[in-house]
């Protein structure tokens, strides 16, 4: 992690407490997959994977979020599983980040978030850090409305 968590823990509670509440989105897509279509396609910061991610709802909004992380190698595009997953949701323009989604670990490369709580519109990142095999690491971004 870049970011120590502790030292804002004070910070995100009152930022949390200044924002209105939103309503609960559904956990997890209707269906029981996300969309075929990628929300966005991403290379590593190694430049050795390529990592789809997928939301729920998508394009991600203002409250409670769930996604997917395709992994696969770009050399093959081989699914790349096996990967711890974490999650660091952050908004760099307020510098504070939130609490860590739940990833789980399926099979073909896929990694399944919940509980991601985009509690602020803006831009936010999902600094994530990719270790097992290979150790790398992604930051999706994106506008949250
Ligand atoms: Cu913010």
């Amino acid at each position: 992690m870049n970011q120590p968590q502790t030292p804002l823990a004070g910070l995100l509670l009152v930022v949390a407490a200044g924002c209105s509440s939103s309503a609960p989105l559904e956990e997890l897509p209707p269906d029981g997959g996300f969309l075929a279509t990628p929300f966005m396609t991403l290379k590593s910061a190694k430049g050795d994977l390529s990592v789809e991610l997928r939301s729920w709802p998508q394009p991600p909004a203002q409250g409670i979020n769930s996604g997917e992380l395709t992994v696969t190698q770009v050399d093959g595009g081989a699914p790349v599983d096996g990967l711890t997953v974490s999650i660091q949701p952050w908004m760099p323009a307020m510098d504070h980040g939130g609490t860590y989604p739940t990833v789980t670990a399926a099979d073909g490369g896929r990694y399944v978030i919940t509980n991601l709580d985009l509690y602020m519109p803006g831009l936010w990142q999902l600094r994530t850090n990719l270790v097992g095999p290979t150790q790398d690491n992604v930051a999706p971004e994106f506008e949250v409305p």
